[in-house]
């Protein structure tokens, strides 16, 4: 396989094992239950080795080549992305507790249409699989030019620290895995649509471990994760291990969300027009914090 080749579904994805492309077969049920149970219960579903070997070298080698737009930040922030105490709550609350995140993003408008990554990413066959695990009507790729697609990158050092996602729900694939730390970890369904769960979430960034769970990814496993309601972090990647890389893909139930000026200035140091475009008429789900 050449990195100039288009890539097609079955070479992407392991279809003996995980028939994405038959929703009707009895291995597309049997994968999508297990799926269900996991995110019904704990919010996360694992599909191991999904993405095929010879894909997951190409997904690699398009990161390394990429690596150099990786926009890369260091703050310290609350679990909802914001840098600024609020005098309104107590110091020892979530809002005014803040961590350090360091890692960075390569964004969307660094994976050509031919990339491996953004056929994946924007395959029909993915996006229906996804949506039925998470029983959903339909998902569609978000369509935000910069946030939509994307790979985490964490170097030798660096964390990225308890925090809740804007979108419902993430899906991951480990490109690369550290050889010391870089362990995702996640506080299963830790707030929910009416309930902030505050006092948890306290506990978990005063450093406790009641609920935390630590994930085993291996490279080319598949991670769903409802992100939203989920605290969750990636732990520190030892300053003599290898870098970990991440591909992350964004789904929304909705078409043609975007995401807001100022988390996409945060996350990416830029907006494009779109996102100034899309600020006014922007529509939500929900009104937990971001
Ligand atoms: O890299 C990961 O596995 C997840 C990172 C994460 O939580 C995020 O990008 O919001
Ligand atoms: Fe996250």
């Amino acid at each position: 396989m050449t990195i100039d080749e288009a890539v097609t579904l079955g070479e992407l994805v392991d279809l003996d094992r995980y028939p994405i492309d038959r929703p009707d077969s009895p291995a597309y049920h049997d994968v999508v239950a297990t799926a269900r149970d996991g995110l019904r219960a704990v919010g996360c579903a694992v599909i191991p080795d999904l993405v095929r070997p010879p894909a997951l070298d190409r997904l690699g080698t398009e990161i390394a080549e990429r690596k150099h737009t990786t926009h890369y930040s260091t703050e310290v922030i609350n679990p909802y992305f914001h840098v600024a105490a609020d005098p309104t709550y107590p110091d020892r609350h979530p809002k005014n507790t803040f961590l350090e995140r360091s890692s960075g993003f390569i964004p969307g408008d660094s994976w050509e249409a031919t990339t491996a990554m953004r056929i994946l990413f924007e395959q029909p066959d993915l996006a229906r699989f996804l949506a039925d695990c998470l029983e959903v009507p339909q998902l569609h790729p978000y369509a935000d030019p910069l946030a939509g697609l994307t790979a985490n990158i964490l170097d030798p050092g660096q964390q990225f620290t308890w925090h809740f996602d804007t979108n419902e729900f993430a899906v991951t694939v480990l490109v690369e895995a550290a050889d010391e730390g870089g362990l995702f970890d996640y506080v299963p369904n830790i707030r929910s649509v009416d309930d902030e769960g505050f006092e948890a979430i306290q506990r978990i960034l005063e450093g406790g471990r009641d609920g935390v769970v630590t994930l085993d990814l291996r490279p080319g496993d598949l991670q769903i994760f409802r992100g939203r309601y989920s605290l969750h972090a990636v732990s520190r990647v030892a300053a003599h291990s290898r870098p970990r890389h991440a591909a992350i893909f964004a789904y929304t139930e909705q078409a043609d969300v975007i995401g807001r000026v100022e988390r996409t200035r945060q996350l990416f140091g830029r907006v494009l027009d779109a996102h100034v475009e899309a600020e006014e008429r922007r529509v939500r789900n929900d009104t937990l914090i971001d």
